[in-house]
């Protein structure tokens, strides 16, 4: 088996990623479903545990989406244990040095480019048993979160890690450690400076470059601005938005009697 989006990143095309903070089979299956080209399970600000990652990761499973996680921190523990689960990328928070991005690549890679102990323990159960750790290194993403000033001051040391494959931004951390609102979407010019700083920075090394994105429209256009991974919200967040519209709209359709 190989990593779809690494081939679609390799291709210069652009990766739509879906989001999952809701610990439920169920409704990753649903989200699968819906075209997004990966799908991440949040364990750090989502309602995901271990065992709700793994039920997600089933529930994606016949669907052509690669499945990644964002792991709640930079530990090799869980990095280990998320990507023997299943996962075949790793989106870890908070990388603000070149020791930290190293202590993610470690994590994440078999030796002797890193450090990862052996056990794919359903990763390995992907029609390719026996070969798994042969293809691992050369499959699995390893991204780092950048968004924190540290992190911006930083960037060359971490890309320079061996291993890394891409970085994904913050928006929200990014805004919070610069003395800003926490918030997704942003158009502050110190921002979008940073974002192009980022861009150019990745692309002169042949790493992609990825945003949360609070928005379709939004993240359509940081697709134009040069970003290659893009996701869009979070199921709870878009079973929200839909659930709103439609009340307010039967609210608005029926007239008095129903407000
Ligand atoms: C942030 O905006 O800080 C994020 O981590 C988005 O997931
Ligand atoms: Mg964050």
């Amino acid at each position: 088996m190989t990593n779809r989006i690494k081939q679609r990143l390799k291709e210069g095309k652009a990766v739509v990623n879906g989001w999952l903070a809701i610990p439920s089979g169920f409704s990753a299956e649903v989200m699968a479903q819906s075209g997004w080209d990966s799908v991440t399970v949040d364990m750090q600000h989502g309602v995901q545990d271990y065992l709700s990652m793994v039920a997600c990761f089933h529930g994606m499973g016949a669907q052509p989406v690669t499945p990644l996680v964002r792991v709640p921190w930079n530990e090799p523990g869980i990095i280990g244990k998320a990507l023997d689960g299943g996962a075949w990328g790793v989106i870890c928070p908070m990388v603000n040095n070149k020791d930290e991005a190293k202590r993610l690549a470690d994590a994440c890679l078999y030796p002797p480019a890193g450090k990862r102990s052996n056990g794919p323990i359903r990763a390995g159960v992907y029609g390719v048993s026996t070969s798994y750790q042969k293809i691992a290194n050369d499959e699995v993403l390893v991204i780092p979160m950048i968004e924190t000033q540290e992190a911006i001051d930083n960037i060359d040391a971490i890309l320079d890690v061996p291993g890394i494959s891409g970085i994904y931004i913050g928006p929200s951390d990014l805004g919070f450690s610069l003395g800003m609102e926490p918030k997704l979407d942003r158009e502050e010019p110190k921002i979008l400076g940073i974002y192009e700083m980022l861009l150019a920075a990745t692309k002169k090394r042949g790493l992609f470059a990825g945003l949360h994105n609070g928005s379709a429209g939004y993240a359509a256009r940081m697709i134009k601005m040069g970003f290659r991974f893009v996701t869009v919200a979070n199921d709870s967040g878009l079973m929200a938005q839909a659930a709103r519209a439609a009340v307010n709209e039967v609210r608005k359709g029926a007239g008095a009697v129903a407000q």
